[in-house]
């Protein structure tokens, strides 16, 4: 984060309004960042909005400090925003008019911002933060080390992903030192769950289906299955996570029915496969591992061809 350090510095400082956004359907990454930033600049005095565009926001972010704190609205009067994981400028959810610094981990990032600083090495955008903190000694808090390590242990899938280091282990250890409730994240974010997504889980294992010789998982959900378990459509996650645990698969697709004929496709790779060139080809991204897009058609005639694109990249 070094080289835009000063121009954001900079930028900051000249605005008396800052809008902190997080994407649209926030995980603990993002709007744990710009937690982290609100704690930040509320010592600087600034006027602050923390933005979602998210009107319903996965209720096991509210142990983030600041989450009562969350507009859906984009003040008129603001001058200057920044984002956090967002990677792209739909991910927003919402038209910016003033200056935008753009903050984020993600390869698929197109640099959309007017000033980005973008860390394809970073494990989280926490991180990113975290590394901003240390080099500008900011007192980092306990509020502060609650969220930059919520994003931290779920980007990082609990210390299991590739990219974690002895960077992480050590961020872990000084953001417990800092007081971060480590007991309190682990509790909302991985140790809580409903009837309705234990149903909702149950379902999708006795209709997963295995192609491609066994290396594709692929999970469904249509609307009458979501409304007869009532299940959040988050709630399908834990099946695609758990999928990727089968032998034989390499990439586990999860197709999600959403209202007005349009389906979210989730997938997750084990490394071997760029999962992110196959968002791509539909207009989505994210990194080689996790990525996802949004496409209009149903769900069978999307199956097959997000197949036949997959077959491709796995050739
Ligand atoms: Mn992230």
């Amino acid at each position: 984060m070094a080289a835009m350090n000063h121009v954001m510095i900079e930028k900051i400082e000249r605005a008396n309004h800052i809008v902190l956004m997080a994407h649209v359907n926030p995980d603990a990454d993002s709007l744990g960042s710009a937690s982290a930033f609100y704690s930040y600049l509320l010592r600087q005095q600034k006027q602050l909005t923390l933005f979602c565009a998210t009107p319903r926001i996965d209720r096991r972010l509210a142990l983030l400090p600041w989450f009562d704190k969350l507009r859906h609205q984009m003040p008129r009067q603001a001058d200057l925003a920044i984002c956090f994981d967002c990677g792209s400028r739909e991910r927003l959810g919402t038209d910016i008019e003033c200056e935008l610094i753009n903050i984020d981990h993600h390869a698929s990032n197109s640099g959309f911002g007017m000033y980005n600083v973008i860390d394809t090495n970073a494990i989280s955008t926490t991180q990113m933060v975290y590394d901003f903190f240390r080099e500008h000694h900011i007192a980092i808090n306990a509020k502060m080390a609650t969220a930059l390590y919520a994003g931290l242990v779920d980007d990082s899938q609990h210390f299991l992903h590739t990219k974690t280091d002895a960077a992480a282990f050590e961020m872990a250890a000084e953001l417990l030192r800092c007081g971060a409730d480590t007991r309190g994240v682990a509790k909302a974010l991985f140790q809580t769950t409903s009837l309705a997504s234990l149903r909702l889980e149950g379902v999708l294992y006795e209709q997963l289906r295995l192609r491609h010789d066994g290396r594709i998982a692929l999970l469904h959900l249509d609307l009458q299955t979501r409304s007869d378990t009532g299940a959040e459509p988050h709630e399908a996650e834990a099946a695609l996570h758990r999928a990727q645990t089968l032998a034989t698969v390499n990439v586990s697709v999860l197709l999600r029915e959403r209202r007005h004929g349009s389906v979210k496709c989730s997938l997750r790779g084990d490394g071997s496969v760029n999962v992110a060139a196959v968002a791509a080809h539909f207009g989505g991204g994210g990194h080689r591992d996790s990525a996802g897009f949004i496409a209009n058609g149903t769900l069978c005639a999307l199956e097959e061809e997000i197949m036949s694109i997959l077959y491709e990249e796995m050739s």
